[in-house]
């Protein structure tokens, strides 16, 4: 049992997740993915990215960052979906929304090495995830690499929240299940990660 993670199977029904994968498909049509590459050696990842809202996170040869430009156009990311909005709200259990809507999409064959999410500077908010399409099996540890680690899978419509002892934990994606969700016409998966990237500024009255 790992502190702070909690998974909510099928939180989204099949027609939400048809929605979801809609305004996803428009949302690509002004940001295009791109195939973030690691810094310094320039490999590139086997997942393809774009992002939503006013931060995104991108990765190149000098380094991982949030910016608020899609770098390959230019244009600014477009906004977080309100029914992605609504999932922060009811799981969250922060009084600030997020600012980062990174898109993960997996074709078979693709994978996410043990990492931590460690770019933020607000570790107090949680970070929400939400799963489309083919199941994933995903890798959870602690927060030292090297440590145990045990799987879980994630189905279409699940939810899995990181917060306290989970937010700095070492996770990843070992591989996609193909062929197991017809939710996506071409299959694979697509994972929104939702973070909160600054402090919320206090309001003075
Ligand atoms: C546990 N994405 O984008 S989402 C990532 O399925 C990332 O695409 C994976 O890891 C994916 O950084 C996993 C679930 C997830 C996201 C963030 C976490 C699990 C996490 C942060 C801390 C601990
Ligand atoms: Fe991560």
């Amino acid at each position: 049992m790992i502190q702070g993670l909690k998974h909510f199977p099928e939180f989204l029904g099949r027609s939400q997740q048809e929605e979801l994968a809609d305004t996803l498909r428009q949302a690509a049509a002004a940001a295009p993915l791109f195939t973030p590459v690691m810094p310094r050696t320039g490999r590139p990842f086997s997942v393809r990215m774009t992002n939503l809202g006013q931060l995104g996170w991108v990765s190149d040869r000098s380094g991982y960052r949030y910016q608020p430009r899609h770098p390959d156009t230019g244009q600014p990311w477009p906004p977080i979906p309100e029914a992605v909005l609504d999932v922060w709200r009811r799981v969250a259990a922060y009084p600030a929304p997020p600012e980062a809507c990174l898109v993960n999409v997996y074709r078979e064959g693709a994978r996410m090495g043990l990492h931590q999410d460690a770019d933020e500077e607000d570790f107090a908010a949680p970070v929400v995830s939400i799963s489309l399409g083919d199941t994933a099996v995903f890798r959870i540890g602690g927060q030292v690499r090297g440590g145990p680690t045990r799987t879980l899978k994630l189905s279409s419509g699940d939810v899995l929240v990181m917060g306290g002892a989970a937010r700095l934990s070492y996770h990843g994606i070992d591989r996609i299940l193909a062929g197991s969700s017809t939710l996506l016409k071409k299959g694979g998966r697509i994972n929104l990660t939702l973070r909160r990237v600054m402090r919320p500024t206090s309001i003075h009255p």
